[in-house]
């Protein structure tokens, strides 16, 4: 099943992801049947517990998860949006499958606790929240806590401090982004279990060859090898789930990129 879910408020107080993920959903609603959430609201609210939009993102992911149980997919592809959302998708899809392995390919940590984030953006902190760490209300949300060695990290790159500690102490699988497709793929297949969720942040991509994403970050994958990895590992794993966020453009050729990229994580 594919889920169109245009959360925004999760990245901030201005919602450019709203429009880019509209954008996407009008040029990929012919190929993908996707549901909608009834009543999804996309307005803003107050800062709250150190968390911008507290209310409304409460609001639209309690939502999200009621019709998720109500509709009980298998397999669960949704087109975003920013990331927090995951924080829904990946807790309902690992009840279902328990041991369940997390590629989250992105160039930041998401691993941030209201306490320690800089911006004050769920969207940078729903590892952390899956894990069962973090704002209650929202760890309420989860259905079930994701185990930290389920989690697979490629392509991050721009961490915050408490995140670096945070993954050197817990140990946290991360794979270099710049190494060869192959060596990535290796790398993650001998960490994930048969079945996976597999997550893109188009910040990812390096700024070089893709810029229309709210946080830009240096040194990243080409679009060759975001294509390659995510093949690689389809091709030899179950992929139960994943998802597309933070893209902010309006380009023909974005959207076909991105088309190709669920097909290939759906396929
Ligand atoms: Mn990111």
């Amino acid at each position: 099943m594919f889920f169109y879910f245009p959360l925004w408020q999760g990245s901030g107080t201005t919602d450019e992801l709203y429009s880019g993920v509209e954008y996407l959903y009008e040029n990929l609603r012919d190929r993908f049947e996707f549901e909608i959430v009834p009543e999804f609201d996309t307005s803003g609210s107050e800062k709250k517990n150190k968390i911008l939009n507290y209310d409304v993102l409460l609001k639209d992911l309690r939502l999200f998860k009621e019709c998720l149980f109500q509709k009980d997919p298998d397999m669960l592809f949704t087109l975003g949006g920013d990331c927090s959302f995951c924080i829904v998708t990946i807790s309902y899809l690992l009840k279902k499958y328990p041991g369940m392995s997390i590629i989250w390919i992105d160039a930041h940590g998401d691993l941030n606790r209201p306490e320690s984030s800089p911006s004050a953006t769920l969207h940078g902190m729903p590892l952390r929240v899956l894990i069962g760490d973090g704002d209650k209300s929202f760890t309420d949300i989860c259905s079930t806590n994701m185990p930290i060695e389920n989690l697979i990290k490629v392509g991050t790159r721009d961490l915050d401090q408490p995140e670096v500690e945070y993954i050197g102490e817990n140990n946290v699988c991360m794979i270099d982004g710049n190494n060869e497709p192959s060596s990535i793929i290796e790398q993650a297949l001998n960490k994930s279990n048969d079945k996976v969720y597999l997550h893109v942040d188009l910040d990812v991509l390096d700024p070089e060859v893709f810029r229309h994403v709210k946080c830009l970050a240096p040194g990243g994958l080409t679009r060759n090898t975001l294509v390659d990895v995510l093949r690689g590992v389809t091709e030899k794993r179950e992929v139960v789930g994943g998802s597309v966020t933070e893209y902010t453009g309006s380009e023909p050729e974005d959207a076909k990129y991105i088309g190709e990229i669920m097909r290939i994580m759906s396929s």
